[in-house]
């Protein structure tokens, strides 16, 4: 271990209380030894206490160099962005911020005086499962990417009580149950009391002209609810840095309590607070459609207001109250629409807080507003009622009304005498109830307007968002996702990790073009060998997690065909089945004949209200129930459905992987990010032209991956006159699968539940088009088995798509975010 120094302030500021007059940190171990004896208090620790001591003595590393990054960054020498995102989807932290500061071998070390090891500690981490899926997952990557290129980034969210539920099968259903995360402890976090602000609810507004003739606006008689920030480390990858993401705890003041405590009524004063509290008590668990919930709209406004009173608070403390350097400083990105009212609230923190003129509000909100989008689906789209808001959020009102008054000047300007334009365009959508579309009021404040994927972004300017992108092209740019090598190669895979670095050295780690170089090793026979053992060695790590989550036996030798992602029609899950269907028809007819040992592993969570979704679970639990029971089938085909899939899964998951399923109907998967975890590590894909599929096939070329299904333009162009009977008819397969579907063999204790998803499959209207895709994803599964059969070949592809990832690291993501939306001048 290092001996630390003396901790240096940086002379640059003068902290109210000088922290260089104590003695540095301890080493890990002193440190470690320190909280077990002093921190936990006492001696029958459960694993979850030694945890605890762990984590708190690993923050302790961090504290010097965190203290220090606040104080650089504090001096505003680079520009400050702040990610604002109502989902983190973090996973463990443990793992991952040794490996950042480079002290796993230390922490290795240590711990064998502990009778225990790092592995087993790690496990007893409870995710931090803050998000849905993968737009929470990717605000996760961002951060590591935006700490380890050296920018200044916080990330501003909310701390909820309760995460993403966790997910039971019972009988083959899903059951959900609440996700107490935070049960023991969290060492990671630092409440910091002295930054709370408060945020405004309710209540009404006044205004009036003063005797400059200036118009006041008032928002009075609120509900005022404290936002309390706990702030978590974010270690860069062996660069010093360490960046913060600061989570909103929703308390309530002791104001609002005190008059009902003095007519003596406690029991009316608690539920006060519980109310208040309430706004962070749990996660919305729908990740493709809205909930139009109160509460939902609540906790936006309450991340977003709270986010930007400590910005401006931050920024004031340095320029004071001249608001016009601020864009120039900061940079404000909202991740999808979920947080976009931080738009009106910061026009109504500069005008009625600050007293700025709306010309000046405007350009400061303009010129610092940065938006991405994450879905086409038109019902994942936030339109709020307008008199629910007026009802919560008066004053935000009447912003956004002036906001779209304003703004359809320039569409009228724009499109002289078309009233359609206006209607189409307006940020306030007519109807029986008016509503605000979300989308609309955040690319007419942004600067910057982009999309998660090639595909996805042109579709946005084509189809969407074509008016805005008319009116405003430059606005619009692609920003295609990536994920963090660290936690999904290096972290989660040390044994190809070792391998690429004993070859390229360990550059690749914060440079992943590098992995190209693999593409020299593909004819080093002992190179291509190593490699195919380290995926076996990985696919029986995969095999006992498999075994003991599902009881299902995976054997090694078989191809591990998996789709782990959310439950969703568009993803397809039900593609997948009726594959498995046919290979369990053509088994139990004896038509075996080259056909490859496979193990299919599904895995994802439904949205508790999304019915059909559920059913998809049922179904596929229940295929697989009838595809294991039988001794004649399972030695060709076996399947399982893992329960409660989340980030510390896939870190096992992808490992292990032969075959990575992305398959959703082209047009809509705006990107997708699991499909680039399990390319890196060395997957092959089977997948359509959707999302960033598109440039994965890119890099990678035709013959490395498995193509199949129509593209969006056919999409479009078959919905029209879609007869998916007919395509079912011409089908032999499909007709097969379908029948032995209807028959009822996988549900004859179950009658009819399967009756809405076969009858899905054969309606006109099925705007997934599964049945339009069965055939070409059958032949490219066809194409799968045979070149699984030489293995040798299947060895290379694997490596040729390792060796392609390298676009795909969100280092790559976030040097464009930084260059083109970030520091654009
Ligand atoms: C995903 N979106 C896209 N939404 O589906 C995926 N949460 O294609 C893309 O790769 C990813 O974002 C990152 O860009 C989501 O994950 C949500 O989870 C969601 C949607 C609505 C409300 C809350």
């Amino acid at each position: 271990p290092v001996k630390k120094t003396k901790v240096k302030a940086d002379p640059i500021v003068e902290p109210v209380v000088p922290a260089d007059t104590c003695e540095p940190c301890d080493t890990l171990g002193a440190s470690l030894a320190r909280h077990i004896r002093y921190g936990l208090c006492r001696d029958d620790h459960e694993p979850e206490e030694l945890f605890t001591a762990v984590g708190e003595s690993v923050k302790e590393q961090m504290l010097d160099d965190w203290r220090q990054t606040r104080i650089k960054d504090n001096q505003y020498q680079q520009k400050q962005v702040a990610y604002l995102s109502l989902e983190f989807l973090m996973g463990r932290a443990l793992g991952n911020a040794l490996l950042s500061l480079n002290l796993t071998d230390e922490a290795k070390a240590v711990l064998t005086d502990y009778a225990t090891n790092l592995e087993d500690i790690e496990q007893v981490e409870h995710d931090a499962g803050l998000g849905n899926g993968g737009l929470g997952r990717l605000a996760a990557c961002f951060l590591d990417s935006c700490a380890s290129l050296d920018l200044s980034v916080t990330g501003y969210g909310i701390r909820y009580q309760y995460g993403m539920f966790m997910q039971k099968i019972v009988d083959g259903y899903q059951i959900e149950q609440p996700d107490r995360w935070l049960r023991h402890g969290n060492p990671w976090e630092v409440r910091i009391a002295h930054k709370i602000v408060t945020v405004p609810f309710f209540g009404h507004t006044e205004n009036y002209v003063d005797k400059h003739g200036r118009r006041h606006h008032v928002w009075t008689d609120t509900q005022n609810v404290l936002a309390v920030p706990y702030d978590v480390p974010i270690p860069g990858f062996n660069n010093g840095r360490i960046n913060t993401l600061r989570l909103w705890k929703a308390e309530a003041n002791d104001e609002f309590d005190l008059a009902e405590f003095n007519d003596g009524d406690y029991a009316e004063a608690v539920a006060t607070k519980n109310l208040a509290e309430q706004i962070t008590m749990v996660l919305y668990p729908n990740d493709a459609s809205v909930n139009g919930k109160e509460l939902r709209l609540r906790q936006q406004y309450f991340l977003s207001s709270a986010s930007l009173q400590d910005l401006l608070a931050r920024y004031v403390a340095k320029f004071g109250k001249d608001f016009s350097q601020f864009s120039q400083h900061n940079v404000l990105q909202l991740n999808d629409t979920h947080p976009s009212i931080a738009v009106p609230e910061l026009m109504r923190l500069l005008l009625d807080q600050y007293e700025l003129t709306w010309d000046e509000a405007w350009a400061v909100t303009s010129q610092s507003m940065a938006y991405t989008n994450h879905t086409l689906l038109p019902e994942a789209l936030e339109r709020w009622s307008v008199p629910m808001m007026k009802y919560m959020l008066p004053r935000i009102v009447e912003i956004i009304f002036e906001i779209n008054s304003r703004y359809l000047e320039v569409v009228a300007h724009h499109w002289p005498g078309n009233i359609e334009k206006l209607t189409n365009m307006s940020i306030i959508e007519e109807g029986p109830e008016q509503h605000i579309r979300m989308a609309y009021l955040a690319i007419v404040a942004s600067f910057s307007v982009n999309g998660v994927a090639g595909l996805h972004t042109q579709l946005l300017k084509d189809g969407l968002f074509s008016d805005f992108y008319q009116l405003w092209p430059e606005k619009f740019n692609n920003k295609t996702n990536g994920v963090t090598p660290r936690r999904w190669l290096a972290y989660c895979n040390p044994k190809l990790a070792s391998l690429i670095t004993r070859r390229l050295g360990k550059e690749w780690i914060t440079d992943l073009s590098r992995l190209a170089a693999l593409n020299a090793f593909t004819s080093d026979k002992a190179f291509v060998k190593e490699w195919a053992e380290v995926k076996l060695a990985n696919k029986q790590v995969l095999s006992e997690f498999v075994e003991q989550e599902c009881g299902v036996n995976f054997d090694p030798s078989m191809m591990f065909d998996v789709q782990v992602k959310r439950i969703h029609e568009y993803k397809r899950q039900l593609l997948n089945i009726l594959h498995v269907i046919y290979l369990y028809r053509r088994i139990l007819n004896g038509d075996t004949e080259g056909m490859v040992p496979r193990c299919v592993l599904i895995g994802g969570k439904a949205a508790p209200g999304y019915a059909m979704a559920k059913q998809i679970i049922k179904l596929a639990n229940n295929v697989a129930h009838m595809v294991n029971s039988d001794p004649l089938v399972t030695p060709y085909l076996r399947m399982a459905f893992l329960p409660n899939y989340n980030v510390s899964a896939m870190e096992k998951i992808c490992p292990g992987t032969d075959l990575s399923e992305q398959i959703s109907t082209a047009g809509k998967e705006a990107s997708g990010t699991g499909n680039m975890k399990f390319m890196m590590n060395g997957a092959l894909t089977i997948g359509t032209l959707d999302g960033a599929n598109i440039e994965m096939l890119e890099e990678v070329g035709n013959e490395n991956f498995f193509l199949f299904g129509l593209n969006a333009d056919q999409v479009a162009q078959t919905k029209v006159n879609y007869q998916p009977q007919q395509i079912i008819a011409q089908s032999e397969a499909l007709s097969g699968v379908l029948s032995m579907l209807k028959s009822g063999h996988f549900n004859l204790v179950e009658p009819g539940i399967f009756d809405h998803i076969i009858a899905s499959i054969t309606d006109p209207y099925d705007q997934w088009m599964t049945a339009a895709d069965f055939e070409s994803y059958r032949i490219a599964q066809e194409k799968v088995a045979q070149t699984y059969l030489d293995q040798d070949t299947w060895q290379k592809i694997s490596i040729r798509n390792s060796a392609a990832s390298g676009r795909f690291s969100s280092d790559n993501t976030i040097a464009g975010y930084r260059d083109d939306i970030w520091m654009k001048k």
